[in-house]
């Protein structure tokens, strides 16, 4: 017998009235905020069979509190661009949940970052943080601050800046930020250096994604993208699939996407097309990643410049032409709701065998659907991705213990996060009454490990 079977028809009523309510409240309370309304429904809609398995989670106002952030920093970031110009931006940071840890999430600088974006990622990071088994709360925070086209001395000067502020409110033992979009290891060292000159002391474990030359962790970069390829392989495995031999779409061209792409090759696929905001590349000899990484991470070009080192590949305009290639796996790796509906039917329709999330909600909630009812393996973002911040937890480890491990060694523990991720969620969807539901499994498991600690630790 499951455990939802166990629970009686009212005790599950009773649930979903309490779930409607509190998203009623959510929604009221936090206007003009979608982002953050479709995670909150998602996660909402999952934990019904869970709530009425456990109603001391109901009587102690688990929902109300975890929606509520136990923190909401919002500030300032002056400038001057090289004009001489001052430029104004502004910062936020949102300390979610600190139940199980000290808060951890990235920062993103892209112009449609507000409070909705920023609430919506720092939402998600609670569950995904506990669902890596580590001791980390969930964070995240960032800017509207647009890089592109920023010159070295611009985006050193505004990241100076947006520290100067953050400073105050972090620490190796506080709130442990790292990447996200418009933030990789330039703007971590930037940060990383102010942080020290206020402080005055070598603290290594206030954030992550470090350079190795100064407390990072080998195999960060690679971690989220490696990740991702790891849990849909042991997706993939439990239905007798894999990517041998697969043919593999990833939007995106960034972190994530370059080294889902990479794993996804090394594993035997052949990864035909990748993207930016402005368009997309169609490989069909398979997308050369050294073209990609020289173009993206060294030269910090548009990926329509690929066209011109690989005259037969193709490129075009617009971002969600790509979900209409055929493929056998898709890996969104890019930004929130790439995937609507409608991209959703053209994969299924072209016989999508398995979608795996890098990118954090990159599928609305009607795509996902598509999905599920289409019985395409479906690997939600908070349990694919989170191999980025589990090893950002492994990076702080190696900074507390003042050593460092291989890159072998990370890697090995990454897989063994990733294999975990996915058993539990399976597990937990199965015994919540939906089986393969990875959605439902993956919202219980985060879900139940915060709110058994805020039970614990009392009202507040
Ligand atoms: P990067 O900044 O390295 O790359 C982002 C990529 O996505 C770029 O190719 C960018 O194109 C594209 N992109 C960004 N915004 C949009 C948009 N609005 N429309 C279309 N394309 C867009 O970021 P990451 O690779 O680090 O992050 C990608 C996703 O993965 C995000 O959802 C992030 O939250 C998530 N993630 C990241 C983790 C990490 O460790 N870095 C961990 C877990 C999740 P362009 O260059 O044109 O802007
Ligand atoms: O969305 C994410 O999990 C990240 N951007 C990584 C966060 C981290 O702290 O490494």
């Amino acid at each position: 017998m499951t455990i939802v079977q166990e629970v009686k028809h009212d005790a599950l009523q009773a649930a979903q009235q309490y779930v409607d309510d509190v998203y009623a409240a959510i929604v009221k309370r936090n206007p003009d905020e979608p982002e953050f309304h479709q995670a909150a429904k998602e996660i909402f809609t999952s934990l019904v069979p869970a709530l009425a398995k456990h109603p001391e989670y109901m009587k102690n106002g688990i929902l109300e509190r975890i929606a509520e952030p136990e923190r909401m920093i919002t500030f300032r970031v002056s400038w001057v661009d090289d004009q001489g110009k001052v430029r104004v931006n502004r910062g936020y940071r949102v300390q979610f949940n600190s139940a199980i840890g000290p808060y951890k999430g990235g920062l993103r600088f892209h112009p449609s970052v507000n409070a909705s974006v920023i609430k919506f990622l720092g939402f998600e990071q609670i569950f995904k943080n506990a669902l890596t088994g580590q001791p980390i709360g969930g964070a995240k925070g960032g800017s509207d601050f647009d890089p592109k086209g920023k010159s070295e001395g611009e985006i050193m000067r505004f990241t100076q800046s947006f520290m100067t502020e953050l400073c105050k409110y972090i620490g190796p033992d506080v709130d442990i930020p790292a990447g996200d979009i418009g933030v990789g290891a330039r703007e971590i060292g930037y940060m990383f250096g102010q942080y020290k000159r206020i402080h005055g002391g070598f603290e290594a474990g206030v954030l992550t994604g470090k350079g190795l030359g100064y407390g990072g962790s080998l195999a960060r970069k690679e971690a989220t993208g490696y990740g991702l390829v790891y849990f849909v392989e042991e997706m993939l495995k439990a239905k007798g699939l894999g990517f041998a031999g697969s043919t593999v779409v990833v939007s995106g061209s960034g972190n994530v996407a370059i080294y889902a792409m990479e794993k996804a090759s090394q594993l035997g696929a052949k990864v035909v097309a990748c993207s930016d905001s402005n368009g997309y590349i169609y490989d069909p000899n398979g997308i050369d990643l050294d073209t990609v990484k020289r173009l993206k991470e060294v030269e910090r070009q548009r990926i329509r410049e690929y066209v011109n080192v690989h005259p037969h590949a193709e490129y075009h305009e617009g971002c969600f032409g790509i979900w209409s290639i055929p493929c056998d796996i898709a890996l969104p790796c890019a930004t929130q709701n790439e995937i609507n509906d409608v991209s959703a039917r053209a994969l299924v329709a072209n016989g999508v065998k398995a979608v795996g999330e890098g990118a954090n909600m990159p599928s609305t909630l009607e795509a996902i659907d598509v999905f599920l009812n289409n019985d395409v393996l479906f690997a939600p973002a908070k349990a694919a991705n989170a191999g980025g911040v589990a090893v950002s937890a492994l990076e702080m480890a190696q900074n507390s213990m003042r050593l460092a491990w291989t890159f072998d060694e990370v890697d090995a523990k990454l897989k063994q996060i990733m294999t975990n991720i996915y058993r539990n969620s399976v597990d937990t969807a199965a015994a919540y009454g939906h089986p393969g539901n990875l959605v439902v499994g993956a919202n219980i498991a985060g879900f139940i490990k915060v709110a058994d600690a805020m039970v614990a630790q009392g009202v507040m």
